[in-house]
């Protein structure tokens, strides 16, 4: 039997970090779709995230991306997030929307231009400084297009080299969050690629280094919970950029697409004690809306985390143990699937009753009439800066 006011327990530690993009105007390279109300500034974007978490109580903080949330004065930034009842988290490098950056960042052929990419990821740590963060998150999106284009081998050399200057140039509570994704931009190489290249990178960068799994940036049928167990293992987890995809790497809304699958990594960061603050794993989403409603989206992903999350904590660890040592597999499967199988909903609300939320936080968002006020007041909404 699992402990319910143990469940309660975790799943009120619970902390999902929002992206600053996902409430910006987002599309496909074929049209961006503008809405209503809109964020025109870093600001405004924080106080659209701040409202997801007055509903949910469980998204604490927000991503930066710089350069799209660029602003002259990072620690008044971190204070006006303060002051709405969030803070600033990750800050998340952009390496790939400069014209120089076409061959590479850090692993472009030319110096002049690693060193324009690393003097970037430096600017990064210095905003790091300004709002308080400890996480640099680095997604590079350096490959080639065509075999021969450049040497695969000195590129990796090249990363490394990259990678320990900002290593070195990290605080003490500062660490590196590398995140590797199959494909695209490049399509015949990608410099890092995988968890295996991630993994390998970050353990010669040592303890400052970890992991991030972005669920969107695997091959079709891959396993990512078993990534996500051994990651954690090895203590080289660091986070996770949460979404769904049907084909590539969508950013739909985490639990759409495979609430399956997140049920599946979740019991892993469950078994793995993922959700011990001492593992220090930084849960964000990685999403853009590009036809739903923004602040409504972000509610229903961070809901649905904490419903897939709920899950996990409730398949009983007893059951399973025993089934799994008598080689009962089929005992053993119902355990897990008992627990999937559960509805949280009712839970979920009771939770948010007992600490004095709205049991339904999508439709209290609704009535609070905040849509209509930025509707209203904000005109000439940004665009999250890719996908035009
Ligand atoms: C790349 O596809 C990626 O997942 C990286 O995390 C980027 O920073 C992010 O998307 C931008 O949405
Ligand atoms: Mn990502
Ligand atoms: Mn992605």
């Amino acid at each position: 039997m699992t402990d319910l006011s143990a469940v309660k327990a975790a799943l009120r530690g619970q902390a999902i970090e929002l992206p600053s993009w996902a409430f910006a105007n987002s599309g496909t390279r074929f049209k961006v779709f503008g809405q209503p109300g809109v964020p025109r500034t870093a600001h405004e974007k924080i106080a659209d995230a701040a409202q997801v978490h007055r509903y949910t109580g469980i998204a604490p903080s927000v991503a930066l991306h710089i350069p799209w949330d660029t602003v002259d004065d990072y620690a008044e930034l971190a204070a006006y997030a303060r002051d709405q009842g969030v803070r600033v988290g990750t800050v998340n490098a952009n390496v790939f929307q400069d014209d120089d950056f076409k061959l590479g960042s850090v692993t472009n052929p030319d110096p002049g231009i690693r060193a324009k990419a690393l003097d970037h990821l430096f600017a990064c740590i210095d905003v790091m400084d300004a709002t308080g963060s400890a996480d640099l998150k680095l997604w590079f999106a350096d490959g080639t297009n065509y075999p021969g284009q450049d040497d695969v081998r000195a590129r990796q050399d090249r990363l490394a080299e990259a990678l320990e200057a900002v290593r070195d140039r990290l605080g003490p509570d500062q660490r590196m969050l590398l995140e590797y994704k199959l494909f695209e931009p490049a399509f015949y190489t990608t410099d890092v690629p995988d968890w295996g290249t991630a993994y390998a990178h970050c353990l010669k960068l040592g303890d400052q280094a970890q992991v991030v799994v972005d669920t969107g940036h695997h091959a079709p049928g891959t396993n990512i919970e078993f990534i996500v167990a051994f990651l954690l293992r090895e203590h080289k987890l660091g986070a996770f950029d949460f979404n769904s995809r049907f084909y590539a790497d969508d950013d739909l809304m985490v639990g759409a697409a495979d609430p399956f699958q997140l049920f599946r990594i979740m019991y892993e960061v469950v078994r793995g004690g993922g959700f011990d603050p001492a593992e220090n794993i930084a849960f964000m989403l990685d999403q853009c809306h590009n036809i739903e409603a923004k602040i409504p989206a972000q509610i229903r992903s961070v809901l649905n985390a904490q419903e897939a999350t709920a899950k996990a904590l409730l398949v009983d660890g007893d059951a399973l143990g025993d089934a799994q040592r008598a080689g009962d597999v089929l005992g053993a499967n119902a355990v897990l699937m008992d627990a999937y199988n559960t509805d949280v909903r009712p839970l979920l609300a009771e939770l948010r009753e007992e600490d004095g939320r709205d049991p339904d936080p999508m439709a209290a968002f609704a009535r609070s009439g905040y849509m209509e006020a930025i509707a209203a007041e904000r005109i000439g909404g940004q665009q999250a800066g890719w996908g035009a």
